[in-house]
């Protein structure tokens, strides 16, 4: 992958732009009360991409089901480790525009006040084996305009199959962080942590 091409211009850049679909200052408009502290993540990515090994790392404490209005799917919220805020668990999603109810869910819960209202931003975890469909995926999750952290998971297994990712190139074409982790090790974890 290129990495030497400054004058292209990020992919991803609105989504942490200054316009900002988030924070409302005023959030009685839609009666959830919880003021203006955007602090919460959500993991999102395809299924096995490492989200829920991410998530026990990253939440300490139990974890609860978020209710997601119209779904009886359950996704999973815990206090982040260390740090103000909450991080929720999301079921695998192959694309936005799929109508299965799991998938649903993780597009819900970006869009209810009560979720909404409190996000800081989006942790989309990629399977290193697989990019192509998870940078599909964060192209498809810059329409909510959130900010995000891409998070490059099992390189451990990538490196094994001779796969190579320019991490930095992806970074400055995507324009939004960018790190690596194999979770199920707990290398990366805190380097992710310092992003949030
Ligand atoms: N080799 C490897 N396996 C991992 C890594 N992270 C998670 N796994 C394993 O991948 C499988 C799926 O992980 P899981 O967290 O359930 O994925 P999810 O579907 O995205 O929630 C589990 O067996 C994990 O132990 C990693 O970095 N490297
Ligand atoms: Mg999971």
């Amino acid at each position: 992958m290129e990495s030497n091409n400054s004058s292209r211009k990020p992919l991803l850049n609105e989504a942490n732009g200054s316009e900002r679909n988030m924070c409302p200052s005023d959030s009685s408009l839609d009666g959830s009360g919880f003021g203006d502290i955007c602090s919460d993540y959500v993991l999102l990515g395809n299924i096995n991409a490492g989200k829920s090994t991410l998530f026990e790392h990253l939440s300490s404490g139990e974890s609860n089901p978020a209710n997601i209005p119209g779904t009886t799917v359950s996704i999973q919220c815990g206090n982040l480790k260390g740090i103000d805020g909450k991080i929720y668990d999301t079921p695998g999603i192959y694309s936005i525009f799929s109508s299965n109810e799991d998938e649903r869910a993780s597009r819900d819960i970006l869009l209810i006040p009560q979720t909404r209202n409190r996000l800081k931003g989006l942790l989309l975890v990629a399977d290193a084996k697989n990019l192509k469909r998870s940078i599909a995926i964060a192209l498809q999750f810059a329409e909510y305009g959130l900010p995000m952290i891409f998070d490059i998971n099992m390189i451990d297994e990538a490196s094994s199959r001779g796969i190579e990712i320019d991490i930095e190139g992806l970074s400055s074409i995507l324009g939004i962080e960018v790190c690596t982790s194999i979770a199920r090790e707990g290398i990366g974890i805190e380097k992710l942590r310092s992003m949030l």
